[in-house]
């Protein structure tokens, strides 16, 4: 009897323990949108703005307006 309460109990750990193994969420620049759904995830932008709506946040964005002219030459962006 005492040998089945072990087995239960360090099944109930081992559970326990798993359910703290699940991948954890991961928030590199900390803006609270985590990395796979972080249109931007090296940089801080809470509020995911993406002008061209092609997935890629304004921020990281090497063409904001995605006219095909990237912003360091584009005379409106
Ligand atoms: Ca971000
Ligand atoms: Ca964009
Ligand atoms: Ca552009």
């Amino acid at each position: 009897m005492k040998n089945i309460l072990t087995v239960f109990i360090f099944s109930l750990l081992f559970l326990l323990s798993c359910k703290n193994n699940t991948t954890p969420v991961t928030d590199s620049d900390k803006d609270a949108i985590e990395n796979s759904k972080d249109n931007c995830s090296a940089i801080y932008n809470p509020d995911q703005k993406d002008l061209d709506a092609d997935g890629i946040g304004d921020l990281c964005d090497p063409d904001i307006d995605g006219d095909g002219i990237n912003n360091e030459i584009d005379n409106c962006k």
